[in-house]
C-alpha cells in the first residue's frame, strides 16, 4: 500500500477541499484586482476605488462558497479521470465566482427588502451607518461586474453567448420569484389564506432554485463542452427539487436555527413570510391554533413571535420538517439514479451531499 492510499479518504478529501478553497480565493483576489484596475469604461477615484473593495471584501467571499466551489466540484466530475489543466480550473472559478457575485447582489438587496439586521455574522451591508440605501446602488455595481468578468474571461470562448443567456435567464426568474415572495405578503397585511403549498413551491422555485441549484451545475456542463438539451432539460429538472428542499431547510433554520451558526437573524414571522412553516402550520392547525396565527404572524412584537413559535412546537413542526428531509433526500436519490449519464449521476448526488441535514 502506498502512502497516499494509507491516508484514510475523508482526510485526503477535506485537504483537496481546502485547497480548492485556497485556490478558488485566489482567484477572487484576481478578479477583484482586475476590476479595481479595469479602467476600459470607468476612471475610479481612490476614493471610489476603495469604497469598491470594501464593498466587494463585505460582500462577496465571506459565504459558505457552496454554490461557486460547486462549479469546478462538478466540472471535475464531469471529466472524470481527466484531471483539470489550469485554464479549465481558472475558468470553473471565475464562473463560480460570477455566481457568488451575483449572490452577494442578490443578498444586499434581500435584506434591504426583508429589514433583516445580520448576514454572514456581520451586520447586513446596507446597515453599516456610513452605507444605508448606497446598498441599493452597490448591490448594481456587483451586477455589473458579472458581465464585466465574463467579458474579460470569456468573450472568445465559444459558450460566451450561452453564459450571457444562462445568467440572464437565472436572475429573471430570481427577480420573478423574488416578487412572487413579496407580494404574497404585503406589509401589513395577513391574508392567511394564501399560505398554501402551491403557492410555496411557486415562489421558491423562481426565487431560490434556479440560481442557486440549476445555475453552477449549467455551468459546469456548459465548460465541460456538453451541448445535449436534454442533459440540461434533465439536470434542471432534479436541481429545482433540491432547490425547493434546500429552501425549506433555509425557513426551518429561520425559526430553529442558531444566530450565531446560521450568521443571520430569522425575520419570517416578523415579516409575514410564505414560509414552509406557516403553510405545514396552517395544514393542521385547529380552529384555535389558526385564529391565534393569524392575530399573531407578520407582527414586529417579540411577545407575537415568541406566541407563534409556541403554536409551531404544539404542531410538532420540528418532526414534520425531520421527516420531511428524509422523504426528500429519498426521493432526489431516486429521481438521479433514474438518469442515463453516470457522470450527472454523481454531480447531483455530491451536491445533494453538501445540504443534506445542514444546519448552515
Ligand atoms: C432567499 O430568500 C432568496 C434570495 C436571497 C433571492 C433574492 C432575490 C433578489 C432578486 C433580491 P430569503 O429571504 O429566505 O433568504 P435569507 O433567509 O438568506 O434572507
Ligand atoms: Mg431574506
Ligand atoms: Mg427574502
Ligand atoms: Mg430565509
Amino acid at each position: 500500500m502506498d502512502s497516499v492510499a494509507a491516508v484514510p479518504s475523508a482526510l485526503v478529501e477535506k485537504k483537496s477541499n481546502a485547497a480548492g478553497r485556497e485556490k478558488f480565493m485566489d482567484v477572487y483576489q484576481q478578479l477583484k484586482k482586475e476590476i479595481l484596475s479595469d479602467s476600459e469604461l470607468v476612471t475610479y477615484t481612490e476614493e471610489s476605488r476603495a469604497w469598491v473593495e470594501e464593498m466587494l471584501d463585505y460582500t462577496v467571499p465571506g459565504g459558505k462558497l457552496n454554490r461557486g466551489l460547486s462549479v469546478v466540484h462538478s466540472l471535475e466530475l464531469l471529466k472524470k479521470d481527466t484531471p483539470l489543466s489550469e485554464q479549465d480550473t481558472f475558468n470553473a472559478c471565475a464562473l463560480g465566482w460570477c455566481i457568488e457575485w451575483l449572490q452577494g447582489y442578490f443578498l444586499v438587496m434581500d435584506d434591504i427588502m426583508d429589514n433583516s439586521v445580520t448576514r454572514r455574522g456581520q451586520p447586513c451591508w446596507y446597515r453599516v451607518p456610513k452605507v444605508g440605501l448606497i446598498a441599493i446602488n452597490d448591490g448594481i455595481i456587483l451586477r455589473t461586474h458579472i458581465s464585466r468578468v465574463l467579458k474579460r474571461h470569456f468573450r472568445q470562448s465559444p459558450i460566451y453567448v450561452e453564459l450571457v443567456d444562462l445568467f440572464n435567464d437565472v436572475e429573471y426568474q430570481t427577480a420573478s420569484g423574488q416578487m412572487l415572495d413579496l407580494i404574497t405578503t404585503p406589509a401589513g397585511e395577513v391574508d392567511l389564506s394564501k399560505y398554501v403549498l402551491p403557492t410555496y413551491l411557486r415562489i421558491v422555485k423562481y426565487k431560490t432554485a434556479y440560481y442557486s441549484f440549476y445555475l453552477p451545475v449549467a455551468c459546469a456542463l456548459l465548460l465541460a463542452g456538453e451541448t445535449s438539451v436534454a442533459k440540461f432539460e434533465a439536470a434542471k429538472e432534479v436541481l429545482v427539487q433540491m432547490g425547493t428542499y434546500f429552501q425549506v431547510q433555509d425557513d426551518y433554520l429561520d425559526c430553529y436555527g442558531a444566530p450565531e451558526v446560521i450568521g443571520k437573524i430569522g425575520t419570517d414571522i416578523e415579516d409575514t413570510k410564505c414560509s414552509w412553516l406557516i403553510v405545514q402550520a396552517l395544514k393542521r392547525a385547529n380552529e384555535s391554533q389558526k385564529q391565534l396565527l393569524k392575530e399573531k404572524y407578520g407582527k414586529k412584537d417579540p411577545a407575537c413571535v415568541v406566541e407563534v413559535k409556541r403554536v409551531y412546537n404544539e404542531l410538532e413542526l420540528q418532526k414534520v420538517f425531520e421527516d420531511y428531509e428524509r422523504d426528500s433526500y429519498v426521493k432526489l436519490i431516486a429521481d438521479i439514479e433514474k438518469l442515463d449519464d453516470q457522470a450527472l449521476q454523481v454531480v447531483l448526488k455530491s451536491f445533494l451531499a453538501k445540504i443534506y441535514k445542514r444546519e448552515k
